[in-house]
């Protein structure tokens, strides 16, 4: 029910920062504040006139203050939840870096499938090089330095998630799964989640879980080699 503590939480589905926040809702247990609007934000007038930048994600509070970018909305979120995704002291830093990581991940796939559709000549395919070669450094980086794995869920693993989703979707032939088995097998976990699922409905599900996606062919692939 939408009444004066609502919050009006502006997305797309297919963005993988939108996504990020509508997971993190679900796993904030704050869906009942939030008053979903779908948009496209290169067309919509009313979020142009709550947000200047006309992007999504954007939050608007009772108060009619909009929220954005989208880790101000998670710092936001959490200040309204007793769900601990984004802890303080020292172990804030290590959450906030690996989620501007996950960000950074979801920027570089945008931009690949964005050079992708121009013109082919030289500087299109180094800017696609430039983009893949830090997909991969950002993949290497989450599996090799993987403790984050075995703890609880915080706002740096949906992130995460919510990238490496986009990063299926946009650019299958990459075929990631290959040279980073763990993190797959931790991605193909983790989006099982009840909160992953709501996030990926074309809806944002209106909050309402869908049937799983099917593994990619290369995981498939990879489990019945016993490598991941
Ligand atoms: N850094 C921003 C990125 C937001 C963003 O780029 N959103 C895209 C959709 S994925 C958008 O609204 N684009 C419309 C535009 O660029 O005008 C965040 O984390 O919220």
């Amino acid at each position: 029910m939408i009444d004066e503590t609502s919050l009006a939480l502006f997305i797309a589905p297919r963005s993988p920062f939108c996504r990020k926040v509508v997971a993190s809702v679900v796993e904030f247990g704050l869906q009942h504040r939030i008053d979903l609007k779908i948009v496209d934000p290169w067309t919509c007038q009313a979020l142009r006139a709550v947000n200047p930048l006309c992007k999504v994600p954007t939050l608007v509070l009772p108060d009619r203050t909009a929220l954005f970018d989208s880790p101000v909305i998670l710092q936001y979120l959490q200040t309204q939840s007793d769900q601990l995704l984004l802890p303080s002291g020292d172990a804030r830093w290590d959450v906030l870096r690996r989620e501007a990581l996950a960000d950074g991940l979801a920027d570089a796939v945008i931009r690949r499938f964005v050079e992708g559709l121009g013109q082919a000549d030289e500087r299109a395919s180094q800017m696609i090089h430039r983009q893949e070669q830090a997909i991969f450094a950002i993949l290497d980086h989450f599996q090799n330095e993987r403790a984050w794995m075995a703890s609880a869920v915080d706002l740096g693993q949906v992130a995460l998630a919510c990238a490496i989703a986009y990063l299926d979707v946009r650019s299958p032939a990459l075929a990631w799964q290959q040279d980073c088995p763990l993190l797959a097998r931790w991605f193909y976990d983790f989006r099982a989640r009840t909160s992953m699922m709501i996030a990926a409905s074309p809806d944002a599900g209106q909050f309402r879980t869908l049937d799983p996606e099917p593994l990619p062919a290369a995981f498939v692939a990879l489990s019945r080699t016993g490598q991941s």
